[in-house]
């Protein structure tokens, strides 16, 4: 869009973005001061029951390894949640649509699947039965799965190891990456990957649903690959090469996060009464549109997001590659880097505590919190309900009583396994050994500790308790965005002190 376009967009245009992250599908609606108008949600789960997803994902009781989730649910999310905002929000004033998703999940199109359904979606019919035919399989795998192990060695081996695939592409092949995937589905699903016209992130393919047609990936979301070079933002052919053949065309070009990706297609402007010039921006990934969204621009500052997985990120201009972490171009400034720690033991994990320790309750567990004091009495635990990434171990929960050595010597500390703490003590032990976890990482990837502050963000962030903690494990004041409660309102103060 031309500057001159920006300006003469009417006073009271309405700008609408989207999450679809594991859990959920959120919308949020913003008029021209960037103020919150209205939000809403579709939980997968409760919402769609007829995917019959957990959490959002499917998984496979003979390969626990393997999680999916269905494009076809995004889709009808998608429109469902247009058609539960439509008595609040005139589509007619919206100016442009946006969105994130969940990083790294890959959607497989079919062969002229652009043309037969993306280009010619009836909008007197549900979008997603129009769509069954276009996908050539009806299964994304998303970023819970760790089913690509020996895909990920192999395309270390073949890029010249780990390092070095970290240093080109911005982290070594980790078994959630698209890449490697991809290189699954080529070995494993090879009728899959043969009538694969068009290979999108579920950023791209909710792009591609709003436009009528293919959306690009966008350069940062493509960071979570293995197979962009994250100084040029170009795909590489070696690493193509190394993933599956005949990849190039499947994957198409990249485009910057903040490009137009094109008008909204007819099917929503006729279906949901949007005006037809109405603007798509590339969709990208949650965690760089969280730091884009967070407007985090100080490498003295650390933003942590308690989702369904939990992330630890910050902005550096001279990125250290590391077989820990991300390293994604930054998708507001062209200059500099973000680095990011996933894990995926987040709220799923607290959630697991919360329910077999605190009565399912989240204000009986925060009592138990508050009740125990810091540091636990040296009762530390390390909770996996699911492989997790960082580090790499399987899954198990390991509880810890450690002790100081009768010279009181740090060096000389005295660990004893057990089985199981008290509940408050319980509850304790996973946030203050998630929050010393990404502290450790976080430090060994360069990322500032002590930072000067921490922004909060995802669903957890809500939680004041949660967030002292983590102020007092950092040693820095936390702040947090204000969330949009589950119904629209209250929308006042931008950020809380919770030092
Ligand atoms: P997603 O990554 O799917 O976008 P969200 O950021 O929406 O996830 O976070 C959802 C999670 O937030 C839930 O799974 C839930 O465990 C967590 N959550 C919600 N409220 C609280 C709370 N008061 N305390 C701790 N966790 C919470
Ligand atoms: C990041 C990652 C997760 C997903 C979850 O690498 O895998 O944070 O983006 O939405």
């Amino acid at each position: 869009m031309a500057d001159g376009d920006h300006c003469r967009l009417p006073n009271d245009s309405l700008f609408l973005g989207f999450d679809c992250s594991t859990q959920s599908l959120k919308a949020t609606v913003l008029d021209a001061d960037l103020t919150v108008v209205t939000y809403d949600a579709v939980h997968f789960d409760s919402d769609l029951p007829h995917y019959g997803t957990q959490g959002g994902v499917l998984r496979d009781p003979a390969d626990p390894g393997r999680v999916v989730s269905p494009p076809l649910m995004w889709a009808e999310a998608l429109e469902l949640l247009l058609a539960r905002l439509r008595p609040r929000v005139d589509y007619a004033r919206v100016a442009a649509v946006s969105g994130s998703a969940q990083q790294h999940g890959s959607v497989y199109w079919k062969h002229g699947a652009a043309a037969a359904a993306l280009a010619s979606l009836d909008p007197a019919k549900n979008l997603a039965p129009q769509l069954a035919a276009a996908l050539a399989t009806p299964e994304s795998p998303v970023w819970m799965d760790s089913s690509t192990a020996a895909q990920c060695r192999e395309v270390e081996e073949a890029m010249g190891g780990a390092l070095e695939l970290a240093t080109v592409t911005g982290c070594r092949a980790h078994e959630r990456c698209t890449g490697p995937q991809i290189r699954k589905m080529y070995q494993t699903r090879r009728q899959v990957y043969d009538t694969t016209e068009r290979v999108s992130l579920v950023s791209s393919f909710m792009a591609s649903l709003l436009i009528g047609g293919y959306a690009c990936i966008d350069e940062t979301d493509g960071a979570g690959m293995n197979l962009m070079d994250i100084a040029t933002r170009e795909m590489r052919r070696d690493a193509l090469e190394a993933t599956a053949p005949d990849l190039e065309h499947k994957i198409g070009k990249l485009a910057p996060a903040h490009a137009v990706a094109g008008t909204l297609a007819p099917y929503f402007v006729q279906r949901f009464q949007f005006r037809s010039n109405c603007l798509v921006v590339q969709w990208s990934g949650d965690n760089p549109n969280s730091l884009a969204g967070l407007t985090l621009s100080d490498p003295g500052d650390l933003a942590i997001s308690l989702g369904t997985s939990d992330t630890v990120f910050g902005i550096t201009d001279l990125p250290e590659p590391s077989l820990d972490g991300n390293i994604l171009p930054n998708p507001v400034d062209p200059k500099t880097y973000m680095v990011m720690l996933c894990y995926k033991n987040g709220s799923l994990t607290r959630e697991d505590v919360r329910n077999h320790y605190a009565e399912g309750s989240w204000d009986v567990f925060n009592k138990h919190l508050e009740k125990t004091a810091p540091l636990n009495g040296g009762k530390l635990g390390y909770y996996y309900k699911e492989p997790e990434i960082l580090p790499p171990l399987p899954v198990g929960f390991h509880r810890y009583v450690v002790n100081s050595s009768a010279s009181g010597s740090l060096d000389e500390m005295v660990e004893h396994q057990i089985n199981q703490f008290d509940p408050p003590s319980e509850v304790r032990a996973i946030i203050e050994g998630q929050f010393l976890s990404m502290r450790g990482h976080a430090e060994r990837c360069g990322l500032p500790v002590p930072p000067k502050r921490i922004i909060a963000t995802g669903g957890a962030s809500s939680n004041q308790i949660i967030l002292q903690t983590m102020a007092s494990i950092f040693g820095c004041a936390v702040y947090t965005v204000q969330r949009p409660a589950t119904s629209p309102g209250n929308y006042t103060h931008p950020y809380i002190y919770t030092d």
